[in-house]
Parts: structure tokens; sequence; C-alpha cells
């Protein structure tokens, strides 16, 4: 054998770096379903079954395009349990002249494969991964000599570099951002559309008895299972979320509503991050889907800003940052993480609402992770660094280099203010406008203090109080403060009270 190819669980793209570099005829692909990677967090029992489904269903595409493949199985004989072991074993097996493999997505697998090729006594070639659209030294150029890094300036030069949504030089519309037009609350509708759901088929099935064999104490169900775990269902997912929801995508972004976990979201992050479908790809399929007039402008747009603006701007930011970034605590928050994140038991309606449908769909949207799950976290003062294992674990399309920059820097500004301009802080009031979670909640969410009163509101102000002299320094928080200020004496002795008492409940 010439080269051997590891392909990785996120690495599913048949035009991948490594697999471009190879030939069928004369080198070998190694997958494994690995103990290690499944539990180094306790991952979604969903999220392990999609991966597993969905590399063994590649592995059968590559085989079908000409490919050999030594595919190792979770409860195979000879299953080391790690990349490095499983790799070593192959090696021994295959006896190839080098490994080929395409950049990892995280850096703790990135730093295993700068050790391969002393361990393993074999030459490492490791390409790039062409993926993406910005590579991390482009990032990194990017951000030298830039007193701030914002997502806005970065995402126009995306814009000129893929010429998305551009006429010559100029942003389609006059405008780079329609951001302002897609605020809307969303109403209840009988004719919501619904992500593409699939069938188990065999292969699935085999997997899903396996997980649940292995894994059935971790967190979350395993059915219904119903994610796509071929190229050809993802593909057609993704279409039918063009074709029905995606004209109203950028109207409801922010919007929640209990019942509706899906709204007209894409679901489509497992599969972009996986490999199943190319971000380049289906921002092209928005485009032309604008120019046809079926979708309309902030639709399109906002969309293509989440992919080739937020993705790969975290992505820079992680790349940038690790290995230090993940222990960032910049509020110096230490509180655990209260156990409702796991067992959705709490009387807090919107919560309840978001971890249940995390357990039951490993998905949540944005808004339900950044305003409900991350915001409370953020002012009841948690564990930055549990949060993280929480957000990286519970969902499907969750890989650290996309889940930690979120979670760490936007959601609970623990890098101090690097990747957002401000913390996403907000009351109940904010919950109640995008959502209609408030209506059947025990919490008042009109009550500041009391028994009563909505969690979200004492919470938020104590929040203010508490972080009043970094919070100063941003011109952007200024009116929060004035209306703290503006309370008196007596009323911020009661949202102390009542944010104390809330946070002893949770002990
Ligand atoms: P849509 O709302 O339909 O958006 C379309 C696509 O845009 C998504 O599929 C995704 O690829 C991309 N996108 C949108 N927002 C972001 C963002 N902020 N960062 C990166 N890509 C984005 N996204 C992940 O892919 N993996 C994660 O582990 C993850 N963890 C998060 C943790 C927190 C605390 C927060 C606030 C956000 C996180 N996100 C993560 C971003 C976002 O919530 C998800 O990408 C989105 O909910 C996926 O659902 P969707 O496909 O229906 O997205
Ligand atoms: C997330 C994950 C899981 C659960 N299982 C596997 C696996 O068994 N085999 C594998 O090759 N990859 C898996 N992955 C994805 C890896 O963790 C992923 O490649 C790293 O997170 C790097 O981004
Ligand atoms: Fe959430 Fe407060 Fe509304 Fe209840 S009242 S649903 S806790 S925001």
């Amino acid at each position: 054998v010439r080269n051997l190819i590891p392909v990785l669980g996120d690495q599913l793209t048949p035009t991948l770096t490594s697999l471009a570099a190879g030939d069928p005829k004369q080198d070998v692909v190694l997958m494994a379903e690995l103990h290690d990677e499944a539990t180094y967090v306790r991952h979604h029992k969903k999220k392990i079954a999609f991966l597993f489904s969905a590399m063994r269903h590649f592995a059968e595409e590559l085989r079908a395009a000409g490919w050999t493949v030594d595919y190792v199985t979770l409860d195979a004989a000879e299953n080391g349990g790690g990349f490095t072991e499983q790799l070593r074993q192959a090696v021994k097996t295959h006896r190839p002249q080098r490994i080929v493999v395409t950049e990892p997505g995280e850096w703790r697998v990135g730093q295993m494969m700068a050790g391969w090729e002393e361990q393993l006594s074999l030459p490492v070639d490791i390409l790039p991964d062409t993926r993406f659209l910005c590579t991390p030294d482009e990032f990194a150029a990017w951000a030298r000599g830039r007193k701030q890094l914002r997502m806005e300036y970065f995402y126009r030069e995306m814009r000129r570099k893929t010429g998305l949504l551009m006429e010559g030089d100029t942003p389609e519309g006059g405008r780079w951002n329609y951001d302002t037009e897609n605020r809307k609350p969303a109403a209840l509708d009988l004719f919501m559309p619904k992500p593409k759901t699939c069938k188990p088929d065999a292969i699935t099935k085999e997997v899903l008895a396996l997980v649940e064999a292995r894994f059935g104490n971790h967190f979350g169900d395993l059915e219904p299972f119903w994610f796509a775990v071929t190229r050809a269902d993802a593909q057609a997912a993704f279409t039918a979320f063009v074709d029905h929801a995606l004209p109203f995508f950028g109207d409801y972004q922010d919007a929640m509503l209990t019942g509706e976990p899906f709204l007209y979201h894409a679901v489509i992050s497992q599969y972009l991050n996986c490999g199943l479908l190319d971000p380049l790809t289906v921002c092209r399929a928005v485009e032309a889907a604008y120019h046809s007039g079926k979708v309309p402008l902030n639709a399109a747009e906002g969309f293509i800003r989440q992919i080739i603006g937020w993705r790969e701007y975290v992505r820079g930011i992680y790349w940038l940052k690790m290995p230090g970034y993940v222990s960032l605590n910049a509020l110096d928050h230490h509180r655990p993480l209260p156990d409702f994140y796991w067992t959705a038991e709490t009387d807090m309606a919107c919560v309840k609402a978001a971890v249940t449908q995390t357990k039951q769909q490993a998905y949540a949207h944005h808004i339900q992770r950044l305003m409900v799950t991350g915001n409370f976290a953020l002012l009841a003062g948690i564990d930055p660094h549990a949060l993280h294992e929480w957000y990286l674990s519970v969902y499907a399309d969750a890989y650290e280099w996309v889940e930690l920059p979120n979670t760490l820097g936007m959601s609970q500004f623990a890098d101090g203010g690097l990747l957002a301009s401000k913390p996403y802080a907000a009351s109940g009031a904010y919950i109640n406008r995008m959502s209609n979670y408030c209506g059947s909640c025990r919490y008042d969410v009109k009550q500041r203090t009391g028994a009563k009163a909505c969690p979200f509101n004492a919470l938020y102000w104590d929040f203010i109080a508490r972080h009043r002299d970094r919070l100063a320094k941003n011109p952007r928080m200024a009116q929060m403060l004035r209306s703290y200020d503006n309370f008196d004496a007596a009323e911020r002795e009661r949202i102390a009270d009542s944010a104390a008492g809330f946070l002893a409940s949770l002990d």
C-alpha cells in the first residue's frame, strides 16, 4: 500500500483533500468508530448514532467509487479505541509508505496528529481542509493589527471573495446586512414547514442498536431517529428547506414558539459540519433562489451571512486563540451547571422547552441556545467551561471549533469581548417579545422581584450590578446601567435578594 488515508467522522466529503491526493488503486482509506471520540465528552446518543451511520454510508460510497476502505466498527475485536492506536494497527496490517490526512477541526485532534510521525515512524502529510472559505492563516492575517475583531467586516471580505450577492464591488440591494428586517416574532401556523425526515435503513437500525447497547446511559433520546445519513438525503433535506422555509427564514430568525422546535430554520448544521453538505454550494443555491425570485433578499442575505460570515468567523477565532481560549473566564463565573440542563425539570417554561427538545432532537435553534439556555447561564454566573462541555455534548452539530467560540465568546462573554461587542444578556421582556413561552409559565414575566417574578428579571439586573465596572467601559451598555442607577435603594435591595434567593434554590 502506498498511502494510508485516515478519514475522520467529520470528513465525510468525497472531494476531501486527502482523498483528492490519493489513488483508489494504490491507497487504503481507514475509518473507525472510536470509544474515545464518543466519550471525550459524553455525546448525545442521537449524535453518536448520526455520525456512525453517516460514516458507514460514506464508506459504502467510497467503496462504490473503487476505494479500499478499512472500516473498523465499534464492536470489532481489533478496535483500538482511539485515533492513534487504531492507526498503529492499520499501519501493521497495510504497511503503507506514508500517511496522508486532512487537517482536523479540533485542536485536540491536531495535537494527536502532530505526534504521529514520531510514534508511527512514517512520514505524515497533513493537508489543508478546503471545505472552509478562509484558512486559519488568512484569518490571522485579517485579524493582525486590528484593534477589534468584528464579524461584520470579516463577512464583507467573504462576500467580496466569493462574489455571493455582489454586483461588482457593491452588495446586492445596496446594503451588506438586512438584519434590522429580521426580528419579527412568529405566530402559530398550521402550515409551518417541517424539516424533511428520513426513515432509518438497515445500516442505521444496526447502529441504533449498537449505540443503545454501548452508550445507553448518555443524555438524549435515540428515537425517533430521522436525520439524513447520506449525501443525497442531506441534499434533499436542504432543497426542501429552500423551497418551503427559506422565504421566511429572515423574518422569523429570532422567533421562538412552544411546540415548534424548528420554525423556519434550515436544520442542516449537522450535515454541513460532518461534510455531507458543502457550505459554498448551499450558499450558491440560496443565491440562485434569490435571483429566480423565489426568496426575498433579507432571507437570502441572512442565511448566507450565517454561513460565510458567522461560521467562518468563529472557526477563525478558534484557531487564532487556541489552546488558551478554552480556559478563558473573563467574568469569573464559577457556579456549577444546574441539574435542569440535563433533566429539564424547571418551572421556567422557556428553559424547559429548550432542554426538552434538546433531549429529544439533539437540536435547538440559535436563539434558544443564545437567549434561553446561554442567557440564563450568563445571568446566573455558571462556569463557562461546564457550559461549554454541555453544548459540545448535547447537539448533533457540535464540534469544538464551532461550539466553543459560540459558547465561550458569543454567549458567555468569557473572552472579555473578543468575539462579540457586548454580552448577550437579556431580561424576561426579550424572551416574552420573541416567543409565546411566558403565557404558560408559572412565573410572571412582568414582575421584577418576589417569588412569582420571572427569574430572568432579577438575575438580569443583578448581573448588571455585579459587573458594573466592566460594563461601564462599554458604550452599548450605558443605557442599561443608567436604568439600574435609576432604581431606588430599596428596589436595588429587592433585586439583590430575589436574585440571591433564586440562585440559592439552584444549589
Ligand atoms: P440556521 O438558523 O438555519 O442557519 C443556517 C446555518 O448557518 C447553520 O446550519 C449553521 O451552519 C450556520 N450558522 C448560523 N449561526 C451560526 C453561528 N453562530 N456559528 C456558526 N454557524 C452558524 N453551531 C454549530 O454548527 N455547532 C455548534 O456546536 C454550535 N454551538 C452553539 C452554541 C451556542 C451557545 C450558540 C449561541 C450557538 C451555537 N451554534 C452552533 C450556532 C447556531 O446556533 C447553529 O449553527 C444553528 O442553530 C444550527 O441550526 P440550523 O442549521 O437550523 O441553522
Ligand atoms: C464526534 C465524533 C464521534 C462521536 N465519533 C467519532 C468516531 O467514532 N470516529 C471518528 O473518526 N470521528 C468521530 N467523531 C468526530 C471526531 O471527534 C472529529 O473528527 C473531531 O472532533 C475533529 O473535528
Ligand atoms: Fe422564561 Fe420568564 Fe417567560 Fe417564564 S416568564 S417563560 S422564565 S422568560
